[in-house]
């Protein structure tokens, strides 16, 4: 592919500068913004990954943030799953869906206060709706994104860098938890939290001005961790089983289809906007659904595009995420399947650029 033009419409973060000069050699666009995918090279992050620890630019995990005293009920509005047992300090993982019942974005829900929550979200114009919401039902909230750039810790030693620079006090932050901890007289927001199952943190960066010292208080700490500049990383997440919207579902998508039915509490989420359409399709339950594959054969290209996958002539349904993994030595891939060929074990022809491949269905991902 050619390179992409950057321009003003193309944003940068406040951390671009540090990850250029550590090296980046390739980007995604995410939310208008540019999200690393490679440092020294995919397998070589991978592995440094899970063995060491990485700093990760995620200001792409943009902040929709809802402030006034109806935020919570506005909030209840976007997700089924029920978010009245929540409190603040905690992190929710929530499917937010439209009125059909269609996935319109898969974020983390932060609750600050019972009147004030930050919506981390993944690649889509989230904003438009929450507003759109808020203005079409006259609710009493302020609803805008904030100069808030989340910076990720992930990694094995994790924990030790991240007390080095924020405290021991980081250690006890329960997963999807946060707390609040100082750097440079500042309060910021740090979860247990992240896009790898290596384990790590995430913090909410709030003010630009202070992106680039943090950055570099966690390089000059670390450098005896063999501390690096990392990004998600495209083998681990498969492995991982974690998903990625765009890729893996779309709103064509319904969350059970997208195997988050353990976060959709669909009868008792009430207020929900997509609750009546998921009440209907949930009586029958999905006829597709994510599931983990494995593709035969040496490494797969990159997948760019959904790939067919037959049963003989019958498309059954598509892998949309997949690559060679050097732990598991094989493809790892994530797809959507038809409840007709579902089944754990279930051998079916997967049509990739460079030929047509044996793919398994797994009874579930790998980490
Ligand atoms: N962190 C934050 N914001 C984000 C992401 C993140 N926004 C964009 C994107 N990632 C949203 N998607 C996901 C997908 C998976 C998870 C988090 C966000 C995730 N899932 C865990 C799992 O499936 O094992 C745990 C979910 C749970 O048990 O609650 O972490 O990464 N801030």
């Amino acid at each position: 592919m050619a390179l992409i033009s950057p321009s003003r419409r193309l944003r940068r973060t406040p951390f671009s500068d540090g990850v250029e000069a550590a090296g980046v050699s390739a980007y995604t666009v995410y939310n208008r913004m540019l999200l690393p995918t490679v440092f020294e090279s995919v397998e070589a992050d991978y592995a440094h990954l899970k063995k060491h620890v990485q700093v990760w630019d995620v200001s792409v995990e943009r902040q929709v943030e809802l402030r006034g005293p109806d935020a919570a009920r506005l909030m209840q509005m976007l997700t089924p799953r029920d978010l009245r047992g929540m409190l603040p300090g905690r992190c929710f993982y929530i499917p937010i869906v439209d009125e059909t019942g269609g996935m319109l974005n898969d974020p983390v829900a932060v609750k600050l206060a019972e009147d004030r929550w930050w919506i981390s979200i993944a690649d889509s114009d989230l904003l438009l709706w929450v507003k759109g919401i808020a203005n079409g039902y006259r609710l009493d909230v302020l609803v805008d994104e904030p100069d808030v750039s989340p910076l990720a810790i992930q990694g094995p030693k994790s924990d030790e860098l991240a007390a080095r620079v924020f405290g021991e006090g980081v250690r006890d932050i329960k997963f999807f938890r946060f707390g609040l901890f100082e750097f440079e007289g500042r309060e910021l927001v740090v979860a247990r939290s992240g896009y790898s199952k290596q384990g790590g943190f995430e913090i909410y960066v709030e003010g630009s001005d202070i992106a680039m010292p943090i950055w570099e208080a966690l390089f000059r700490a670390g450098e005896d961790l063999n501390v690096r500049a990392g990004c998600p990383n495209g083998i681990e997440r498969i492995e991982g089983g974690l998903l990625s919207f765009g890729n893996d579902m779309t709103d064509d998508n319904t969350p059970h289809e997208c195997g988050l039915g353990r976060f959709c509490d669909t009868q008792t989420a009430i207020g929900c906007i997509g609750r009546d359409a998921l009440l209907r399709v949930a009586k029958e339950g999905p006829v597709q659904q994510i599931r983990a594959l494995e593709i035969d054969g040496d490494a797969v290209p990159l997948c760019d595009r959904a790939w067919g996958l037959y049963a003989g002539e019958v498309r059954v349904g598509q892998v949309t995420s997949a690559a060679w993994s050097p732990d598991f030595k094989t493809n790892v891939a994530i797809g959507m399947v038809r409840m007709t060929h579902w089944d754990t074990g279930t051998i079916l022809d997967v049509r990739t650029p460079d030929g047509e491949r044996a793919a398994t269905v797994q009874a579930g991902f790998w980490l």
